[in-house]
């Protein structure tokens, strides 16, 4: 079985407090960094164990992962038989469907960063404090590149990301760890978080068992653009009125009310009570056999095809049952303030720096291609996927050799960015999605400006706990 005290916390159960910071570091001096890993550092990483309901956790969860230049920094070569880790981020910004990388953070462009601490808690202080304890251990031994605060919500708001749109509902259950499994989780073997564990195919090093990529994004979300764009855009659903048309064409983007109500479930109207039931809120395929005639292939009454939750687990598009599943387990948190009077009057994020907004996105999987960046690649970011889904075959080929796409489910209007073209497109070039009109599932909305903007990211490796102590202090 799993050593859950070994493998870090954030992975399988995620640190769940309303404070967390990223703090990104460099490696100055190799010898002296092992030894505090080893005698101060390891004994303060918060395991799963301490994270699971009933016991205590610590005030201040603490976790750390590093990337293949940290890696490398600390003289530890062995192949962890991941080709986009080893690669690193900045070279994967143009597969990632980022329009280059001069919206990057200047501290994510090249390999610099060596690794991630992540210090989560109820309080911004108490994360402080701590992580004053940790770098008076390391001392100059490690220097900051980068840091990005993140918080839940206020109010009514937690849990939601900057959107409004209720996250963290959909995780994929672990078998033989995750203990109460509800309906439309998707069940995985633990080898596809964690390396070396069941069902693992890759050969991995003995001490990387237990351990997990982490794909960490910064993307920035145009909150009142997002907002303009839905009233700008809004359906016609008779019996709607504006406002409701508006609101339905977002959660049609999504693929959930802002409750978190699934639209597969709750096509016109959004529903607290499903969306608060564990038990019914994922417990849906896209599929329905109760409904005669309703062909997967073809109807997007309920769920568009380009909805971001279909886009990023197509459920039983992959018929009869996901047979191709890209799990990965989120723990992000939303970063940056709400968003100011100022802005929703001019309908347009402030280019203040200080009031960028968005998501700390994490995903942690045992192979980066399969997880995080397959789905974003060959997902979200692929227009014609899921493939052959349209209103008419034939149309689709004529309309993709005239003029591109013009049928097809369209890019993830979220985070979708078409990069099947020789040249990734430029920011807020135009993106085509269908789908989204429950009326006319050929009517295109273009987005004329993304939503959201990746401010770039690095590949890293959450090692289990032992490796504090062993390979990597050695
Ligand atoms: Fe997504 N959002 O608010 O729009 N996401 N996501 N995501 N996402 C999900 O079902 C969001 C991003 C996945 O199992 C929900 O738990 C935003 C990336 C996957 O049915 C909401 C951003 C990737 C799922 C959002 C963002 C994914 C999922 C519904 C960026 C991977 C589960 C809550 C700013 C490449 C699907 C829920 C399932 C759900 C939003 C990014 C993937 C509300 C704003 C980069 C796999």
């Amino acid at each position: 079985g799993l050593n859950i005290t070994d493998v870090q916390g954030d992975i399988l159960i995620g640190m769940k407090k309303n404070k967390e910071l990223f703090f990104f570091f460099g490696i100055k001096d190799a010898a002296t960094f092992k030894s505090k890993l080893s005698s101060d550092i390891a004994p303060l990483i918060t395991p799963t164990v301490s994270l699971l309901p009933g016991s205590t956790p610590p005030n201040t969860a603490v976790n750390i992962a590093f990337s293949k230049t940290g890696l490398d920094a600390l003289g530890v070569t062995d192949d962890l038989g991941d080709a986009s880790f080893a690669g690193g981020q900045f070279t994967d910004a143009t597969a990632l469907g980022d329009p280059g990388t001069g919206n990057w953070v200047p501290g994510f462009a090249g390999t610099n960063i060596h690794g991630v601490l992540l210090l989560a808690s109820g309080t911004v202080d108490d994360i402080n404090d701590e992580l004053a304890s940790i770098q008076s251990a390391l001392g100059d031994s490690v220097t900051e590149i980068y840091r990005l605060q993140g918080a839940a919500r206020p109010g009514n708001q937690e849990g939601h990301e900057h959107f409004g749109f209720m996250d963290g509902i959909s995780q994929p259950a672990v078998v033989g760890f995750t203990p109460n499994i509800h309906p439309g989780q998707m069940q995985v073997p633990a080898g596809n978080i964690l390396l070396g564990e069941d069902q693992d195919a890759t050969t991995r090093p003995d001490w990387a068992r237990g351990g997990s990529f982490l794909a960490f994004r910064q993307l920035q979300q145009k909150v009142p653009e997002f907002d303009k764009y839905l009233v700008d855009n809004a359906l016609n659903v008779p019996g709607l009125t504006a406002e409701e048309n508006a609101e339905l064409l977002g959660a049609r983007f999504i693929g959930r009310w802002k409750s978190g109500a699934p639209i597969d479930l709750a096509p016109l109207h959004d529903d607290t009570d499903l969306a608060n039931d564990a038990n019914r809120n994922n417990n849906f395929t896209f599929d329905h056999p109760e409904i005669p005639g309703f062909d997967i292939t073809t109807n997007q009454t309920l769920c568009p095809f380009s909805a971001h939750i279909r886009k990023s687990r197509p459920r039983d598009d992959f018929s009869p049952n996901e047979s191709v599943v890209r799990p990965i387990m989120r723990a992000g948190i939303p970063y940056g303030p709400e968003v100011t009077d100022a802005e929703t009057a001019s309908q347009a994020s402030s280019s203040d720096p200080s009031l960028e907004r968005g998501l700390a996105f994490v995903s942690y999987q045992s192979d980066l291609n399969t997880g995080f960046r397959f789905i974003q690649q060959n997902w979200v970011d692929n227009a014609n996927f899921f493939f052959g889904k349209n209103r008419n075959y034939v149309s689709l080929i004529l309309a993709n050799v005239l003029s591109g796409n013009l049928n097809s489910p369209g890019v993830d209007p979220i985070i979708g960015r078409d990069s099947s073209a020789s040249s990734v497109a430029p920011a807020d070039s135009d993106r085509v999605v269908s789908g989204s009109d429950p009326l006319d599932s050929a009517h295109l909305f273009t987005l004329d400006i993304d939503f959201v903007v990746s401010r770039g990211g690095e590949y890293f490796f959450s090692p289990p706990i032992s490796a504090l102590t062993g390979q990597l202090a050695q």
